[in-house]
């Protein structure tokens, strides 16, 4: 179908697709760099994985170096409309020196900053409280012992220091996500002293005054992790609480509730309670499995929420998915381009007369509405998107990720 066809029959339900296609070309993703590599990172000295996350899959390609990466990202991004962002981690050092966490600077992440510079690409960032020995117990700023709970601290706020050094160079903020592991495998009989423990590591990390306009933290929640199934310290109705009293974004990540939570539904009703949100887009299949996102019903309302509730504006939309059994560049593109496509089929969606049916009390009308809509062509406007940045889509993207993977399956 065309684009002028398609246009058209949007058009008949009063729906403007070109302000659609400007809304969402204005949409950042901050898209992670840990579905690169397998969430392995750069540093020389590590302890195991660990935290309780797992990539699976030996499929060829796995980006070594950070040249390596940039290379695989530069790749992923020339076949995204629109300037996203990237999703960092503090383990993706870029350095001969073999710093320690608490011990990184900004000069260890300048080879991201000039490539971020030279791309106009935003960089978020993270802090690392896993993949080392510090952390193999799965616990860390909740740990009972002073010296590790300290040394944590320490590696947090240097990482806020160098959120704050990439956000003052590309004049917007970098969002310093903190992500713990805490937890116990088996039931525990304090919980409220880790609790507590883990509220006063981020209390002294959060500490240090930094430029709103620079970097602004966020928390993650979980529910739980391989090894810390009895308990997280760090849970929902924890950061939920910390992220109100002290001002912090809230994360939500899509694989960290309960299966059949409405992870769409939350959006509304914590905008209520914070200023801004961050979200860890994923898809939870049986546990946190971080599969790739598919134009699914959780993604699509995610994205229809985020456009109907007006939520754009405050939140911060993260990626978080990891597959190692298939392309990790392809991965990237088609999950990416799928968290762009629900946004852009809420966008094409005639939200007034939706709602004016609704507040009318006329379910039926919306029924009717809601059903007959999805039979619309989302995917003609989608192509148009596309076609006008110069990129494919449909088999001729096949053969664009196809080529690209097949020049780094010779990697070890
Ligand atoms: C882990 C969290 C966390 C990580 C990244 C790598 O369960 O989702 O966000 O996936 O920090
Ligand atoms: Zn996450």
């Amino acid at each position: 179908m065309s684009y002028e066809s398609a246009k058209a029959q949007f058009a008949d339900w009063g729906v403007d697709t070109e302000a659609a296609i400007k809304a969402l070309i204005q949409i950042p993703i901050s898209m992670h760099c840990w579905q690169g590599d397998d969430v392995r990172g750069f540093e020389t000295q590590t302890g195991t994985s660990g935290g309780g996350i797992q990539a699976t899959g030996n499929f060829p390609g796995r980006a070594r170096t950070p040249d390596e990466l940039r290379a695989d990202l530069d790749f992923a991004y020339g076949l995204l409309p629109s300037t996203h962002r990237l999703n960092l981690h503090a383990m993706y050092m870029d350095t001969d020196e073999t710093p320690d966490r608490d011990e990184i600077e900004p000069r260890h992440f300048q080879s991201w900053l000039d490539w971020s510079q030279a791309t106009g690409i935003a960089i978020d960032f993270n802090p690392t409280f896993f993949a080392h020995a510090k952390a193999d117990d799965n616990l860390t700023l909740a740990h009972p012992d002073k010296g590790i709970r300290d040394f944590w601290i320490e590696h947090g706020k240097r990482c806020r220091d160098i959120a704050a050094t990439f956000g003052a160079a590309q004049g917007s903020p970098s969002i310093n996500n903190i992500w713990v592991p805490d937890g116990f495998k088996d039931t525990p009989v304090d919980r409220i002293t880790a609790r507590r423990q883990l509220e006063s590591s981020l209390d002294a990390m959060l500490a240090p005054p930094q430029d709103k306009a620079h970097m602004r933290d966020a928390v993650e929640s979980k529910l739980f992790g391989i090894g810390v199934e009895a308990c997280t310290v760090g849970s929902h109705e924890f950061y939920l609480g910390y992220a109100i009293r002290k001002g912090t974004v809230l994360c939500l990540d899509m694989g960290h509730f309960h299966p059949t939570e409405n992870i769409a539904d939350k959006l509304s009703a914590v905008a209520l309670s914070v200023d801004e949100l961050l979200l860890h887009v994923s898809r939870p299949m049986r546990w946190d499995s971080d599969h790739v996102i598919l134009q699914s019903d959780d993604i699509l309302q995610m994205g229809q929420e985020l456009v109907f509730s007006g939520l754009l504006e405050r939140t911060h939309i993260g990626l978080d998915f990891f597959d190692a059994t298939i392309s990790r560049t392809a991965a990237w593109v088609i999950g990416t381009r799928n968290m762009q496509k629900s946004l852009l089929r809420a966008l094409l969606l005639p939200q007034d007369a939706l709602k004016t049916a609704e507040l009318s009390q006329d379910h039926n009308k919306r029924f009717m509405m809601t059903e007959e809509l999805k039979d619309l062509p989302f995917g003609a406007v989608w192509t148009e998107v596309c076609k006008r940045h110069d990129m494919p889509v449909g088999k001729a993207l096949l053969t664009e990720l196809d080529r690209y993977q097949a020049n780094v399956a010779s990697r070890g």
